[in-house]
């Protein structure tokens, strides 16, 4: 893996072989997301999606901030064509390629972009420090990047509204209550249990995570019908592989599961 200039990436994270840990870093300003700073993201997301052996992938920042949002340094004397000859959103569409589990890892502030990021991700998982908003009201202006849409799947639309239209922010807890947040942690153990989490699901059969994730996500794209149609199909394409027979046989040979991902 190439070095990056505003992100860090481990493979082996914590010596697990199928776990990558990318962490945001510009911490000057609480890891403002520039359009460089994206672009390495989705380039270290790629390439560990092209990596054979990572299974997890766990998006972090610091103590501080996960991300304050877009660079509004950037952004401040744009033209709507600046941001259109800028293309940002390429970078952003380009998430949902990403096949394999992402977990976000959320200590301190996710705002705006930030916010928008973390939902972007498969999971969250929030130090009981964290705090949520879309604060791009206050500086006029609205999220650009999933606040408007994502938010109100997550949270429905009274609350989303409320963060939307105030830009206040919400705690950790407030953001678990709402269906934000998958779970809460004490901060200073968030990397940890965040771990943890991801060497549970790193030990699933690799070909049944990714099309379980793809049916989730069909929750957003389509109907209930087309839904679950497009669930029962993934579920009889796991019956092709071969992790489906090591898993059936080991639960009924009362062994652990070796799955090899195929
Ligand atoms: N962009 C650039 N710099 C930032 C940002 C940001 N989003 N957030 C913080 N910084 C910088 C500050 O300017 C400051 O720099 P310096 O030390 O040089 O003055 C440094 O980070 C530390 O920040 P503060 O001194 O403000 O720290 P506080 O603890 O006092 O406050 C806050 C923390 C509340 C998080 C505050 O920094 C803040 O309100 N930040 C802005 C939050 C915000 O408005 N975010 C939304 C941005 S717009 C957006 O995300 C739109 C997304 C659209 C999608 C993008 C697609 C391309």
């Amino acid at each position: 893996m190439k070095n990056f200039e505003n992100i860090l990436v481990t493979k082996n994270y914590l010596d697990h072989r199928h776990i990558a840990l990318i962490q945001l870093n510009r911490p000057k300003v609480l890891n403002a997301l520039s359009t460089d700073l994206m672009k390495e993201v989705v380039e270290a997301l790629f390439s560990l999606e092209d990596d054979k052996e990572i299974r997890v992938i766990i998006l972090t920042g610091n103590d501080r901030a996960f991300a304050a949002g877009a660079d509004i340094g950037q952004m401040a004397e744009a033209t709507p064509i600046d941001q259109i000859n800028d293309n940002r959103f390429r970078t952003w569409k380009q998430l949902p390629l990403i096949t394999k589990p992402i977990i976000a890892a959320v200590n301190g502030f996710a705002l705006g972009g930030g916010c928008e990021l973390a939902m972007s991700c498969d999971i969250i998982i929030a130090g009981d420090s964290a705090r949520f908003g879309q604060p791009e009201i206050k500086i006029g202006t609205i999220p650009g990047a999933g606040g408007t849409q994502r938010l109100t799947r997550a949270i429905g639309k009274s609350k989303a509204m409320l963060a939307v239209l105030t830009g206040d922010m919400m705690s950790a807890y407030e953001a678990e209550k709402a269906g934000l947040v998958a779970r809460v942690v004490p901060a200073e153990t968030l990397m940890q249990e965040t771990f943890e989490v991801a060497k549970i699901i790193s030990n699933r059969a690799p070909v049944a995570v990714k099309l379980a994730k793809e049916a989730v996500n069909m929750a957003y794209e389509t109907s209930l019908k087309d839904g679950m149609e497009y669930e029962r199909r993934n579920f009889y394409l796991t019956f092709s592989s071969k992790d489906q027979k090591e898993g059936m046989r080991a639960f009924l040979e009362k062994r652990e599961a070796n799955y090899e991902g195929l």
